[in-house]
């Protein structure tokens, strides 16, 4: 018997992203990926919160905004429009929709700040240095270089009166924190990078701006000539989105269990989140996840290069269960990802069209064959206790976080199923041993069945495909149902059209 256990309650989240453009690749990425996440502690049985949304204060806002000539809320409403539009578009299950614009929201971060200056963690002090637009950030000499961050955006010199806060008063704690807790920064070598960043010493962090220079933020309660510079407000979301410490969602959620975001921003959640956490007495997330950077067609994504892979284009012309699977499939996840429309017609058309869908229309076909409306009666073999010990073997990788592993392992499920199919020569048994026939069509029936629901939170749309053509409904899932049982006794098989096409390349 498998043991799928599965914590009571998840919740999961992404980073809010910036609403000033089209949304790309990486943002679809992590967001598929926290879907993916989600949907499958839901299947399981969790009561799962996953959190996404928008960050919406900042100078970068303002300014796009600005060119645009649009009133910067019109400016925005429309732009969460749009965001909201892809994620439907991707099938994205998120129970909530964070907006930092939202009244609760900013009320929240004002009282978190009040809490924070009263305890002696704020200051007023001077702020001399570098800010970058781009990453809505301070920096010091030693990150900048000709003009540059360290991403590599231009940089202004600033000079003004500004609140800080005391990160250093926290740095040994976060030191003890980390190596206490070795889970809650992953993967290892993102951990590595930031513990030797802390022991090289934390300066204080600069948390407001002028007013006059940024009015688009929230006021400091403290000092309204002041906006909260954004991280401030941005981190906050998480913590906002429950409704505050008092309310009964936070009892239920809180802390997240998994954080998911890029590289780009691993800094913020692995050193200033958990130190203002502490600092208001509120505890830590389990664990954070730095995923790594995609890449387009060999190069960093940039419209001048014009390899800026946006994911309307790829779900209007294939689907979004198809552009899930890919981007999921091709980057390994915690390392460096290369989209290129090459592997994507590659992957697409063998493990899509000639694993799963060759191995669903060819057993169906041969199930009707035999033309048994009372299905077939339950049996169980040698290899479908190997198929029960590979969904052992996926939710271990599921819960040590292992994305790729899971999804290789979902693969080789596909695989081992062809090769059945292969070594028992249905066609022949059919002619010559209906028994036999019955027997090995029942493991595969009941095996394509598992197959799907470890499919259904990658393949959000296909997997009911699938269960249709089994004769089975949504009444059939389930964690009870990852596992080898009789769910296809006497079920009538109803073969329908291909699962996916054969992507053609035109020259
Ligand atoms: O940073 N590869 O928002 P953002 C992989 N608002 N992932 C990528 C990527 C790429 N090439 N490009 C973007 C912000 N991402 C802040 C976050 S959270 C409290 C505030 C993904 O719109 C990745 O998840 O710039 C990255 O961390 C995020 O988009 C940055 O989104």
């Amino acid at each position: 018997m498998n043991n799928l256990d599965f914590p009571k309650k998840y919740y999961i989240t992404t980073p809010i992203y910036y609403v000033s453009g089209k949304f790309h690749l990486g943002h679809s990425y992590t967001t598929v990926v926290a879907d993916i996440f989600a949907r499958y502690y839901r299947l399981l049985g969790s009561d799962v919160f996953y959190l996404t949304g928008t960050d919406e204060h900042g100078l970068k806002v303002q300014q796009a905004a600005e060119d645009e000539k649009k009133d910067t809320k019109e400016f925005l409403d429309s732009l969460v429009d749009y965001t909201k539009k892809v994620w439907k578009d991707l099938d994205i299950s998120y129970d909530y929709f964070i907006r930092t614009t939202d009244k609760e929201h900013k009320k929240t971060v004002q009282e978190i700040a009040q809490k924070m200056f009263e305890k002696g963690d704020i200051y007023k002090g001077s702020y001399k240095g570098y800010y970058c637009k781009g990453c809505e950030s301070f920096f010091t000499d030693k990150d900048v270089s000709e003009n540059k961050c360290p991403i590599g955006h231009e940089v202004t010199i600033e000079h003004e009166d500004a609140y800080f806060f005391k990160l250093s008063k926290y740095q040994d704690w976060l030191l003890k924190y980390i190596e206490d807790n070795p889970k809650f920064l992953s993967p290892e070598s993102n951990k590595n990078e930031f513990v030797s960043f802390i022991k090289n010493g934390l300066e204080d962090l600069c948390i407001s701006r002028h007013k006059e220079k940024v009015p688009w933020g929230i006021e400091l309660p403290f000092d309204k000539e002041h906006t909260i510079y954004v991280w401030l407000d941005a981190l906050f979301n998480y913590y906002s989105a429950l409704g505050g410490s008092d309310s009964e969602k936070f009892k239920q959620y809180w802390p997240p269990d998994f954080q998911l975001m890029g590289r780009d921003i691993s800094r913020f959640h692995a050193i200033y989140w958990p130190i203002f956490l502490k600092s208001i007495d509120v505890s830590l997330p389990k664990q954070e996840f730095a995923h790594g950077w995609w890449m387009s067609e060999g190069k960093k994504m940039s419209k001048s290069f014009g390899n800026v892979v946006y994911p309307e284009e790829y779900i209007e012309k294939f689907g979004s269960d198809i552009y899930r699977y890919y981007i999921v499939k091709e980057m390994p996840f915690g390392d460096e990802g290369q989209f290129s429309k090459k592997s994507f017609v590659e992957r697409v058309n063998s493990d899509l069209v000639s694993s799963i869908g060759n191995l669903l229309s060819r057993v169906v076909t041969l199930a009707e064959k035999r033309n048994k409306e009372n299905g077939f009666n339950f049996f169980k073999d040698s290899f479908a206790e190997e198929i029960e010990s590979k969904i052992q073997i996926i939710h271990n990788h599921y819960k040590e976080y292992e994305l790729s592993k899971a999804i290789n392992e979902i693969l080789q499920m596909s695989y081992a199923l062809n090769k059945y199919v292969q070594d028992n020569k249905p066609w022949d048994l059919l002619k010559e041993d209906l028994e036999k026939f019955d027997q090995v069509m029942y493991v595969l029936l009941e095996s394509i069945r598992i197959l799907a629901l470890e499919l259904s939170p990658i393949l959000t749309r296909k997997w009911t495909e699938i269960f249709s053509q089994l004769g089975l409904d949504e009444s059939n899932l389930g964690h009870k149902r990852l596992a080898f049982t009789n769910t296809m006794e006497g079920k009538t098989i109803k073969k329908q059209g291909h699962l996916f096409e054969k992507i053609e390349i035109k020259e």
